[in-house]
């Protein structure tokens, strides 16, 4: 505790003497909070001396530093428990913290959002924050079981669902959604997992620079070889069509072999059995077989396989008879209205057959992996379950070449960056009402983002056929920029005829993820897109049913570069995250506001009516206060239960007051001691 008190008090002194050197710890503190420059000049002051967390209000923002700072300690995390919101330098475990205080106090659920673009750092404090529950939360011996699951559960999903993109090499490749239930006591007892469209494509094409999800690459690293030859699979992921397109399969920052270790070790702890990791292993095999078959052209023009030896593999491997697997890659079925036609393919639409199938197969077993997590997070002895979820999505993200998986991705972040501004926004006025504040202030925001994505999206790809978009007309038909509603027409669907072989599989894990039922109700599936757009309605309603915290990452350099901080990229994140914007909405009003009790205690000292204890309610405590020391109206108003004040420079004068009183404090009790 003496440690803890030294280290606020060294801070406390910090920010004020030293306010130039290392810019303030809350955007709000701004003298000029308008100007993008300040806000620039701030976040660079701090990132140069690693000082990469800065608050906008309770809002989080988190540069990347690309090193470690050495600031993840358990004692870094010991520090920042139950600490109020503003003594302690802000961290993301001061987000964490202050949302599992109000969960337990409050007993609601919470949620913390972490965005910003692809590389900015979300999934790290997405496992930063699961680490500070599972450090400091209380725990029984019974129960320590589900927190390494949830741990855990993260190298699993990152092995299956994360690669390496030329934006970054740990890339989320699917969108997450994980809520972790604590009991009545804050103990975390278990969790669920959701995730979004993983980028199937993947599977079988890579940018140059990029490669596939990285199990494939930890299996082939990593497996014995017992295994490898089990599964008829060389080391070399050379060799491998699917593995080396984007020509660099073996990445000097990724090291495949210990990542494997984690895996095989997390595996054992999520309760996977032998036999499950031998199917999923064996569809993993079988994905990479697919990708080398090779076909060529029969004298009729249909395709052929000239070497059927991955077929007898995948066959083998998936439990299915290897000449109706070779027919239904080369083959197609046409269902008239009595009778079936069977059909070869062109060699084109072969390989489109077999690139579905492992796509298709991939995908699937990626759902199914999320639901065998799921069930082994589960605690049905628990029934009084508070949550707080965590949402990593994959960022923003453009690259010369840009899919179907794309346009999800950015329309996800969009929808959900609507979201975030327009509950800021509520809440702030939310807050005037409870705490009685009239203020006379308009704090609407102005036009959104200029850079709105689906704008953009639609002037390059609005007039092709199978795009096709929707505005909405706002409130005085003033555009909403984001809310657009979008349909791919282009259905690419899966090929059915694969479906049918595939649910016929011994193994068993693809007899799940194929069910025979799914075939009858081919016709009524809904698209890709559809289903994509439902799943993000459905997340949309989990998040506003819940108390938010935000975090916003930001991407110092396009080259995963420490301590190199590019204005232009920079600027542009803070353009699109709203930041200026959001800083507006806190600033229109009150720049600060605390709690009575909070604000007492600090500034006690500044009168001698409250010091050393002033035994009324605080409310008052703070009228003597503040009458005392001299504020005038316009500067401040008195809620409910919180003092807000409108300038920054009231709030520091008070500082500077409260540090000049305490150096004479600390003179007078020197002296009496001398005296002794
Ligand atoms: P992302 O989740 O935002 O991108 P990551 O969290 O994967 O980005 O971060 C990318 C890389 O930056 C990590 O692999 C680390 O090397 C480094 N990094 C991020 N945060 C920190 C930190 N706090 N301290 C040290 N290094 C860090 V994406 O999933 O691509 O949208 O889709
Ligand atoms: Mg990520």
């Amino acid at each position: 505790k003496e440690a803890r008190r030294k280290h606020i008090r060294l801070h406390m002194e910090g920010t004020l003497t030293a306010r130039d050197k290392v810019g303030v710890q809350d955007f709000v503190l701004l003298d000029a909070y308008t100007s993008e420059s300040a806000f620039v000049d701030n976040l660079r002051k701090r990132f140069s001396e690693n000082l990469i967390y800065t608050y906008i209000g309770t809002l989080l923002v988190s540069v990347n530093p690309y090193q470690e700072l050495g600031i993840y300690t358990v004692s870094q995390m010991e520090l920042y428990q139950g600490v109020n919101f503003f003594e302690l330098p802000p961290h993301v475990y001061a987000i964490a913290d202050n949302a599992y205080r109000m969960m337990c106090s409050e007993l609601n659920n919470h949620f913390i959002f972490i965005s910003g673009e692809s590389g900015a750092g979300k999934t790290e404090a997405s496992k930063k924050i699961l680490q500070y529950f599972a450090v400091t939360c209380p725990m029984t011996e019974s129960l320590q079981i589900a927190r390494d699951r949830l741990l855990l559960s993260n190298p699993v999903l990152e092995a299956f669902g994360n690669a390496k993109t030329l934006r970054n090499d740990n890339s989320s490749r699917f969108g997450k959604y994980m809520d972790i239930q604590f009991d009545f006591q804050g103990v975390p007892v278990g969790g669920h997992i959701i995730s979004y469209l993983i980028e199937k494509s993947r599977v079988v094409y890579q940018n140059h620079g990029e490669r596939n999800f990285h199990i494939f690459y930890q299996l082939l690293a990593g497996g014995d070889a017992e295994r490898l030859s089990s599964l008829g699979l060389e080391q070399d992921p050379q060799l491998y069509k699917y593995l080396s397109q984007g020509h660099c399969a073996k990445e000097s920052s990724i090291n495949d072999k210990n990542d494997w270790k984690t895996v095989s070790n997390a595996f054992s702890v999520i309760d996977f059995t032998r036999a499950d990791l031998e199917n999923l292993f064996g569809i993993i095999a079988s994905v990479l077989h697919l990708g080398n078959i090779c076909f060529t052209e029969d004298k009729q023009g249909g395709a052929t396989v000239p070497d059927t030896h991955e077929i007898k593999w995948i066959a083998k491997l998936l439990g299915v008879c290897p000449s109706v697997l070779l027919e239904a890659l080369t083959h197609r079925k046409i269902e008239a209205k009595t009778e079936e036609v069977i059909c070869p393919l062109t060699v084109e639409l072969s390989v489109y057959s077999r690139d579905a199938m492992a796509k298709a197969v991939y995908g699937r077993t990626f759902t199914w992996l999320v639901s065998k997590i799921n069930s082994s997070l589960v605690n049905k002895d628990i029934t009084q379950k508070t949550v707080i979820g965590l949402l990593d999505i994959y960022g923003f993200e453009v690259f010369d070449k840009n899919g179907f998986e794309q346009f999800c991705i950015n329309y996800c972040n969009e929808k959900l960056q609507q979201l975030l501004i327009e509950r800021t926004l509520k809440a702030e006025q939310a807050e005037y009402e409870v705490e009685g504040i009239e203020d006379e202030e308009c704090i609407r925001p102005g036009p959104a983002t200029d850079l709105s994505f689906l704008e953009k999206l639609e002037e390059k790809v609005g007039r092709h056929a199978h795009f096709q978009t929707r505005k909405l007309a706002g409130a005085k038909g003033r555009k909403r920029i984001g809310w657009l509603e979008f349909r791919l027409l282009h259905y690419a669907g899966e090929v059915t005829y694969c479906t049918k072989v595939l649910c016929r599989s011994k193994n068993s894990i693809l007899r799940e993820c194929f069910l025979v039922a799914e075939l009858e109700n081919r016709r009524r599936q809904p698209t890709v897109g559809t289903q994509f757009k439902n799943s993000l309605s459905s997340l949309l309603e989990i998040l506003i049913s819940k108390e938010p915290s935000y975090i916003r990452c930001i991407k110092p350099n396009e080259s995963k570069e420490p301590s190199k901080f590019d204005d232009f990229l920079i600027r542009h994140q803070i353009k699109y995250l709203g930041l200026m914007e959001h800083l507006r909405v806190r600033r229109a009003g009150f720049a600060y506001r605390r709690k009575y009790e909070h604000f007492l205690q600090r500034y006690k000292s500044l009168c001698p009516d409250t010091w050393p204890h002033w035994h009324g309610p605080p409310g008052e405590g703070v009228k003597c206060l503040i009458k005392y020391i001299g504020y005038k109206p316009e500067e401040y108003k008195l809620g409910k239960t919180k003092i807000f004040i409108r300038f920054p420079r009231t709030l520091f004068a008070t500082e500077d007051a409260f540090e000049f009183s305490k150096h004479q404090l600390v003179a007078r009790i020197q002296a009496t001691y001398k005296g002794c």
